[in-house]
């Protein structure tokens, strides 16, 4: 029980909520790190005035509503909360689906829980959150710990001072509030699921811990598996080593002076992952007292001129949008069961390709898609209108990229870092972006880079000449003939002039229809219509020269409260190929045709 009632409500130190605590880190493979889960029932409180975080005059406050170990219930006057009575929900989870009346709410929520805990002496423990949407704050035993903004990539906040031996609680406060100057910013299409929306839990690493590393295979040296390590508190001098035990290969290096060790091993019986064949190594990365054990595979991707090269030859990427929605009972995925049904709908699709949209998918999709087989395009929150003028929601889109390579960087899954969506076309724009393109050219020089974007047209020709698409190695194009244009047919008639020699994928094309709605091939919301549609882009697509991939919008039905229309939308987008429900509809079967035989796609 803990009480923080209003007399201390009125202590005002402006601006001291921020104060004190570290900022996050972030960790590669988290996820394979042994871990104390922290999911389950968390007891939750909304708080749609911050009471929490403001006095009545609307200063911040010391620290946050809730937070404070030391007050107990009687000593500071009335109480106005008490978290053990408080309704639970489930952590992983959203709070928009599991009770009624948090359905539509967009603001702060009070999460809490109590969790028995020792550490290690001389371990450092870290509180490793999967994704909070959107701005965060955590308190361990009253201790603010860390704060965070970003809806959808994976942090990790120290909590070593914080913990003590046995009993704990934690507190968070989840604010998913849209913001003009946020990343998304006010504007999407999909619902603002808030919450702690991915798993959450403590990690125990050793004083001196592996934080990041690159495990990759050589694009130039056949055979070669290279990479480098970081040491977070690492000594100049320092061993490393990285172990495939399988191909009983062994890379060792030494940590410079930035803690970071660069290694290379080679090996003749190299087995390289694809979709035909997503070969996974166990990989054993050691530094110290540190171990971290992935299971990484190797493959290479490049481009030359117009190709895609998968492991050098050629490939067509057949694949389908998806947003990270829950089949069967909506809300955020978030279970190796959700991206195990999502991406097994994509294999039976015929796709070797997800387009895991419109922002960094959980580390349990990146998981099943190395592990299935589907190469993944993974995208950065920069979505439509941001505010492309102002440095600071630069440095927030840059600090989620950093999150969403640093985070996901093994995944052989991963072929694409996307940078934004359908942007509009300015010089602010076009500088924001490319910024973007560079850093994640520097964080890894290993995949391609790309990004979706619109279209112009003069009279029946689509131009895609955008100035952004010289920053990007893949262009990505988003476009909706027989939907928010003109007719199916329209695409009959439309040819395509790219301005640049580079590879093509059509990021995005589809139509709304209810599922068991029917009628005749040009009866909008049928799904007689979304058939036809698919029908008519397919034909056209196969007329685009450079056309190397497809990932058509979208698999799956998902919430959007732009999408109102009663008895047909009812707040979901209809443009899946399946239903919320889990039920196909023709278009399904037309794009699996196209897909399974080959008919769509120079053949690979
Ligand atoms: C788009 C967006 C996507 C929307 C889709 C639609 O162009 O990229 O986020 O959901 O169109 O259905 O309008």
């Amino acid at each position: 029980m803990r009480g923080f009632g209003f007399a201390a409500a009125v202590m005002i130190v402006a601006g001291a909520v921020g104060a004190g605590a570290q900022a996050p880190v972030v960790l590669t493979g988290a996820d394979v790190r042994p871990a104390t889960s922290l999911n389950g029932d968390w007891h939750v409180i909304p708080d749609p005035y911050q009471t929490g975080l403001r006095d009545f005059h609307g200063h911040e406050l010391t620290r946050g509503w809730f937070a404070n170990e030391k007050a107990k219930p009687g000593d500071t006057g009335p109480i106005d909360y008490d978290f053990s009575k408080a309704a639970t929900i489930k952590v992983p989870g959203d709070w928009n689906t599991q009770r009624p009346e948090f359905f539509w709410y967009e603001g702060l929520m009070w999460y809490e829980r109590d969790f028995e805990y020792t550490a290690k002496a001389g371990d450092r423990v870290f509180l490793h959150v999967g994704a909070a949407n959107y701005r965060s704050l955590f308190w361990v035993n009253g201790k603010k710990v860390c704060e965070h903004e970003g809806g959808f990539t994976a942090f990790n906040c120290e909590v070593t001072g914080a913990l003590k031996a046995g009993g704990n609680f934690v507190v968070a406060a989840v604010d998913n509030t849209r913001h003009e100057d946020a990343v998304p910013t006010t504007q999407t299409d999909w619902w603002n699921y808030g919450g702690l929306t991915r798993a959450v839990s403590l990690i125990e690493v050793p004083e001196r811990f592996i934080d990041q590393y690159d495990v990759h295979l050589s694009r130039t040296e056949p055979g070669v598996i290279e990479g480098w390590v970081h040491v977070a508190g690492g000594k100049a001098g320092d061993k490393v080593e990285v172990a495939i035990a399988e191909l009983h290969a062994i890379g060792e290096g030494v940590l410079d002076e930035q803690g970071r060790a660069k290694f290379l091993t080679v090996s003749s019986n190299l087995e390289r992952w694809s979709p035909e064949h997503p070969k996974l190594y166990r990989v054993a990365i050691q530094a110290g007292a540190d171990t971290v054990t992935d299971q990484i595979g190797f493959r290479t991707i490049e481009v030359k001129g117009s190709e895609i090269l998968l492991n050098g030859k050629p490939v067509f990427l057949r694949g389908v949008s998806v947003h990270a929605e829950a089949p069967y009972r909506t809300g955020r995925a978030n279970s190796d069961k959700d991206a195990e049904t999502l991406l097994g709908w994509a294999k039976e699709l015929g796709c070797n390709f997800v387009r895991l949209a419109h922002y960094p998918h959980d580390e349990t999709m990146l998981r099943a898609a190395d592990r299935m087989g589907l190469m993944v395009w993974s995208e950065n929150p920069v979505y439509w209108a941001v505010q492309f003028d102002k440095p600071e929601v630069y440095a927030k889109a840059e600090r989620q990229l950093q999150e969403e390579i640093g985070t996901s960087r093994n995944h052989a899954a991963i072929v694409l870092w996307s940078m934004a969506n359908e942007t509009p076309i300015n010089d602010a724009r076009t500088k924001f972006i490319t910024g973007l393109a560079t850093r994640a050219r520097e964080l890894d020089p290993t995949r391609l880079i790309t990004a979706a974007l619109l279209v112009r047209a003069e009279g029946t020709t689509k131009i895609v000449d955008d100035p952004l698409g010289a920053a990007l190695d893949v262009i990505g194009t988003n476009e909706y003939i027989g939907w928010y244009e003109q007719h199916p047919e329209t695409a009959d008639k439309t040819d395509w002039r790219i301005a640049y020699d580079k590879p093509l994928i059509m990021s995005e094309f589809g139509a709304d229809a209810k599922a068991g709605l029917h009628g005749g091939d040009n009866d909008r919301w049928t799904e007689e219509y979304q058939a036809n549609v698919y029908r008519h882009q397919l034909g056209m697509l196969n007329r685009i020269g450079q056309l190397r991939g497809m990932s058509p919008w979208i698999l799956m039905d998902f919430r959007s409260p732009r999408r109102p229309l009663a008895g047909v939308q009812d707040e979901f987008n209809r443009k899946g190929l399946i239903s919320d429900q889990g039920e196909k509809k023709k278009a399904f079967g037309v794009l699996q045709e196209a897909y399974t035989k080959g008919t769509v796609g120079k053949a690979e």
